[in-house]
């Protein structure tokens, strides 16, 4: 909006610039997340109190004590963003656009099953939550897949030279990124901070690729390819940075709200749109690393499970479980993983120089 009245309109010329915007959109979505935070979260209490909170009966015993943490926080980031969106964002942009709407899509399907929750405790069935995932999944890649500018070419990190046009399978590719990213996220929400130190960490790195990416000159230089209006993905990611860094400020230890699948769905999904859109999508399982380390551990705990007949792997899964269980305590485990996540994005970032 500002970008429309004060630049276009009024000529002042320091609205154009992205970086700007970026910035202050930052601030703006930070502050807004401290404004709103403790109100949400008395609203939040109140809610699940009255309907005698939640958490498994298999989890952890420590966690039993954050059985009246309110869940659902992830509803202040979905808020905070949509407004600084629409403040410090131009309008007329379709990649942006298609995140937010991605992002509010996959949000939408994460409360509805958080407000399910804390009804029955189960939350929506999985195959209704699947099937939801899906068709946005199915909608955006496919308005992707037919727009004019936009190439269906995969290109390989740390290759200036390896890249492989999927045709149509790329509109598959894009759903089972969107769709992975959005549940491996939600895999990770665990512990207090686990999910969204690694995710921010992620957005960041991520909103490093979308500037050069959107910057002919640089894209150029740096030998990544050029997507003409990625730039602007920059003023969404640092409107998310800065509402997920408001909401850190919240679910830090000892977490005074959790983000449920309001926020884990939607970050992820949005993790895995941006890493489509920068034409980055293998680096997202450098930056992501832990996202996949913890989908992993699932998967081989569970397949380990099922050849050995009834032994385990780990002592539960994810893997945040089996270092818990193993005597780390819950703080240390998750800077542990804010410091393997920055390592990784330093990796990933270090694909721009060496191809
Ligand atoms: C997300 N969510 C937390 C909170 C958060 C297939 C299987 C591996 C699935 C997996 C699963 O259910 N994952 C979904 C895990 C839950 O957090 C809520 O859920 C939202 C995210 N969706 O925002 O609202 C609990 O996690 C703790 N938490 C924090 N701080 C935070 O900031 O402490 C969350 C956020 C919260 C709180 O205690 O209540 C969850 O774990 O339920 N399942 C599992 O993770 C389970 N693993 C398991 O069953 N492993 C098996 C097999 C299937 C692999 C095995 O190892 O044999 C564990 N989940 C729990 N207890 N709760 C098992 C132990």
């Amino acid at each position: 909006m500002f970008y429309h009245i004060l630049y276009e309109y009024f000529d002042i010329n320091l609205f154009k610039y992205i970086t700007f915007r970026g910035f202050y959109a930052l601030i703006t979505a930070f502050f807004l997340s401290l404004l709103f935070g403790p109100y949400l979260i008395d609203r939040l209490k109140e809610f699940q109190n009255k309907r005698g909170g939640y958490v498994r009966e298999d989890t952890p015993d420590w966690h039993r004590m954050k059985k009246h943490t309110p869940t659902m926080g992830g509803v202040l980031v979905l808020i905070v963003v949509f407004i600084t969106f629409l403040m410090w964002s131009r309008l007329d942009n379709l990649y942006s656009w298609l995140v937010l709407i991605t992002f509010l899509s996959f949000g939408a399907i994460g409360f509805f099953d958080d407000f399910v929750k804390i009804r029955n405790k189960k939350g929506i069935s999985s195959k209704l939550k699947f099937s939801l995932q899906f068709v946005v999944a199915i909608v955006v890649s496919f308005v992707l897949y037919i727009y004019p500018k936009f190439s269906s070419v995969l290109y390989v990190p740390f290759f200036k030279n390896l890249t492989f046009d999927l045709g149509v399978f790329y509109i598959l590719f894009m759903v089972f990124i969107i769709v992975g990213a959005s549940n491996a996220v939600n895999l990770t929400d665990g512990l207090d901070g686990l999910a969204i130190g690694p995710s921010l960490i992620s957005i960041a790195t991520f909103a490093i690729f979308a500037y050069i990416a959107g910057n002919v000159v640089l894209a150029k230089y740096l030998y990544i390819p050029y997507v003409d209006g990625a730039g602007e993905l920059v003023v969404f990611m640092m409107a998310l940075l800065g509402a997920g860094l408001g909401f850190l400020w919240f679910n830090s230890f000892p977490a005074e709200m959790f983000m449920g699948d309001a926020g884990s769905l939607s970050i992820g999904a949005t993790l895995g749109l941006i890493s489509i859109l920068t034409k980055q999508e293998l680096v997202l399982a450098i930056v992501g690393g832990i996202f996949v380390l913890e989908t992993l551990s699932v998967i081989a705990q569970v397949g380990y499970f099922r050849i050995t007949g009834g032994k385990r792997l780990f002592k539960m899964a994810p893997i945040h479980h089996h270092f818990e269980l193993s005597g780390t305590p819950e703080p240390k485990i998750v800077v542990r993983v804010w410091i393997i996540s920055l390592l990784l994005s330093i990796i990933a970032l270090s694909t721009l120089k060496i191809r």
